[in-house]
């Protein structure tokens, strides 16, 4: 029996730790550990209730727009507006929502993912003409490796020429990322951290001009999305097609839906581009999702607060020093049982509620693989789930700037009421995310945020379950200790965010760095 410690596992967003006791070469037992706190919900507290919009917001840089839309949609409800957003509003969240969901999912397959399978040392002695290459080329040349190493090594599947190709997608993607946050901020203002998305609507009118500058920059994204980020990931999927069956993990499934279509109050009825429920990939029945039913553990999380509380009642409060505890992340569970959040589960979900480019986007990829539904359920189908979804979001953008009436309202006023409570669900590009708000006295009496990687990432519960990363790494065979390659695929596959689940601390106060500003 040995134990594999992968810390930090992440490239970008570190401070998740991975364990694994491997007992003849198969993972035995698996335990994920979010490392640094996060305080958002404490630092809420007796605030202003319109704070929250911007404060949530920096618990990612990465998602910021799922949590400025979470935090408003919680306080659309906790004003009496959210069955008064204007349409020209709701679209206008939805283009920022979708331009987030786009940069997120392009650079996780590129820069967080897609070099576990890629080799960039393809790239060393190239001579040809292509400036991406030679760029990397030249960075290999001086030693400049980061953050291509440190690498494990012994599993990389492409020729030279698709590796050639890959690194010089890589390359691209970043420019790509870029037009995404040009698309948001022409909606959002900035990004990260957009003020536009507020309770009872949005701050930004709608012209022809940013229409018009929207559909551009939208068309060049779409273009990528086709003709590269899909065409990579069957290529990755080709050569590693044994990663469709590793990594499946629990196989239930959980999406609160999102991209609003209307502004019914109660969210769980509310018309969503892609809808919300739960299924499990055994039998793929459509169950029907009630908030009520989630809870958080912290039997195994740092934390003294009460167990098992719905997070309307929520509480957080540190214990760093509990006996048995692993994680800085809680354990969230529906109706006591471990869920999987993310572009796979919203994808599943959209399919059962017969979304018709879903439901035709994944049956003609199980077909090129000629794989069954289970299939789905692994490392491989959560990165075919996150490209197709990336274009199906993408081509309803083009259609909902259409949709937009300049000249009429982005917003309705609304007053801050003495006493009230909120709920805000909707989807982050990594899954479902939801925040819960109490107000008494004008101000903030309470502030609970449950994101995607608390859902995937979180420790064993108090009936002992293993959280969903623990449960897709126990049973994987290992095939070199020294090169865990599998563990981190896997694990990676969920896009896992440790500064979403968790926030940052220095609990020495360590001294990160010194600025002296000068004029
Ligand atoms: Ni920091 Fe986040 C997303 C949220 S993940 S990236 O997507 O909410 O936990
Ligand atoms: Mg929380």
């Amino acid at each position: 029996m040995s134990k594999i410690t992968i810390d930090p596992l992440n490239r970008v967003e570190g401070h998740l730790k991975i364990e694994a006791v491997v007992e003849n070469g198969i993972v035995k037992e698996a335990r994920s550990s979010g490392t640094l706190w996060r305080g958002i919900e404490r630092i809420l507290q007796d605030r202003n209730p319109l704070d929250a919009q911007r404060i949530t917001q920096r618990i990612c840089g990465v998602c910021p727009i799922a949590h400025t839309y979470a935090s408003t949609l919680n306080l659309d409800a906790a004003f009496g507006v959210a069955d008064k957003i204007p349409n020209n509003a709701k679209v206008i969240r939805n283009l920022i929502l979708g331009s987030n969901y786009l940069q997120s999912h392009v650079l996780h397959f590129y820069a967080l993912a897609a070099l576990d399978y890629v080799d960039v040392t393809a790239a060393a002695g190239y001579s040809g003409n292509d400036p991406a290459l030679t760029q990397v080329r030249r960075f290999i040349d001086r030693g400049q490796l980061a953050p291509f190493f440190p690498r494990y090594e012994g599993d990389y599947r492409l020729t030279k020429e698709e590796n050639l190709l890959a690194v010089k997608h890589y390359v691209q993607a970043l420019d790509i990322r870029r037009d995404c946050h040009e698309l948001l901020a022409i909606w959002g203002g900035n990004m990260p951290q957009s003020v536009a998305i507020v309770p009872g609507g949005v701050t930004e009118n709608p012209t022809v001009d940013k229409m018009a500058d929207s559909r551009w920059r939208l068309e060049r994204i779409r273009t990528f999305l086709s003709d590269v980020y899909i065409p990579d990931v069957l290529m990755v999927a080709k050569r590693y097609s044994d990663y469709f069956g590793i990594g499946r993990g629990v196989g239930r499934y959980l999406s609160y839906g999102c991209f609003d279509q209307d502004s019914n109050p109660d969210l769980t009825q509310r018309k969503r581009l892609f809808g919300g429920g739960r299924t499990s990939i055994d039998d793929l029945k459509l169950l029907p999702l009630d908030p009520s039913k989630i809870t958080e553990d912290i039997r195994h999380s740092w934390y003294k607060s009460g167990s098992h509380l719905n997070p309307s009642v929520g509480e957080t409060e540190p214990d760093p020093h509990k006996d048995g505890a692993y994680s800085w992340i809680k354990s969230p569970r529906y109706d006591g049982q471990v869920y999987e959040v993310g572009p796979l589960a919203r994808q599943l979900m959209a399919y059962l509620h017969g979304y018709e480019p879903t439901v035709r986007a994944v049956t003609s990829t199980l077909k090129y693989f000629n794989a069954p539904p289970s299939a789905l359920a692994s490392t491989l189908g959560r990165h075919a789930a996150r490209a197709l979804e990336a274009k199906l979001v993408a081509d309803r953008m083009a259609d909902w700037i259409l949709e937009l009436k300049p000249g009429e309202p982005v917003h309705t006023p609304f007053e801050i009421p003495e006493e009230s409570t909120g709920m805000g669900l909707t989807e982050a590009p990594r899954g479902a995310v939801g925040h819960w708000v109490t107000i008494k006295n004008h101000k903030i009496a309470n502030y609970q945020a449950v994101v995607p990687t608390t859902w995937n990432g979180g420790p064993r519960d108090d009936k002992g379950q293993p959280g969903p990363f623990e449960q897709a790494l126990e049973g994987t065979k290992v095939r070199d200790e020294k090169n865990p390659f599998e563990l981190v695929r896997i694990v990676r596959s969920f896009d896992p965010c440790l500064a979403c689940a968790i926030h940052v601390v220095t609990p020495k106060g360590n001294l990160l760095a010194r600025y002296v500003v000068e004029g």
